[in-house]
């Protein structure tokens, strides 16, 4: 089943969202396969954004995802990287819909609180470079009341 590379930036941290957003992919019926709470350096932070590299906003992003700990995570589920990416919302806060977790909770594009993959490629990357050892190998006891 598909999976997608979600994380928690600092900021989502630091104001006390981490059940809220673990809450809204669980209850969306999504499986949670892996998690971690870690601090990431400066090459780690630029090797997850190297295709932003040439961003004129690339250092300020890079201090900022290396400013706090963050929660790394993989999700599970049929089309799990297209509806994260609607969970979360629009890059811009400004753009997000209510009910969206930027949407709800945050204000400016430079302080948008979440990451999520936005394709199979990234997932795939992102998954191999924030989990190594792969994602936690657990089978859902609910999974026929959330698939037919
Ligand atoms: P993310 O990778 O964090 O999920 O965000 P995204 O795909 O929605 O947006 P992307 O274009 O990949 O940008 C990555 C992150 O860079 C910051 N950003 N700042 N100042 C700016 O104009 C600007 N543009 C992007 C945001 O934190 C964005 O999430």
């Amino acid at each position: 089943m598909e999976q997608t590379f979600i994380m928690i930036k600092p900021d989502g941290v630091q104001r006390g969202l981490v059940g809220d957003i673990i809450s809204r992919f669980e209850k969306k019926g999504f499986y949670l396969k892996g998690l971690k709470f870690i601090n990431v350096d400066c090459p780690f932070a630029e090797k997850h954004y190297e295709d932003l590299s040439a961003k004129p906003f690339f250092s300020g992003l890079v201090d900022y995802i290396i400013s706090g700990p963050v929660v790394a995570m993989i999700w599970e589920g049929k089309n799990v990287i297209l509806t994260g990416r609607k969970i979360i919302g629009a890059t811009n806060p400004a753009e997000s819909a209510p009910g969206t977790i930027r949407g709800d909770y945050a204000i400016e594009i430079g302080r948008n609180i979440i990451h999520g993959s936005d394709s199979a490629e990234s997932a795939r990357k992102e998954i191999a470079l924030w989990f190594p050892d792969g994602p936690a190998n657990w089978q859902s006891s609910v999974h026929h009341w959330i698939y037919e």
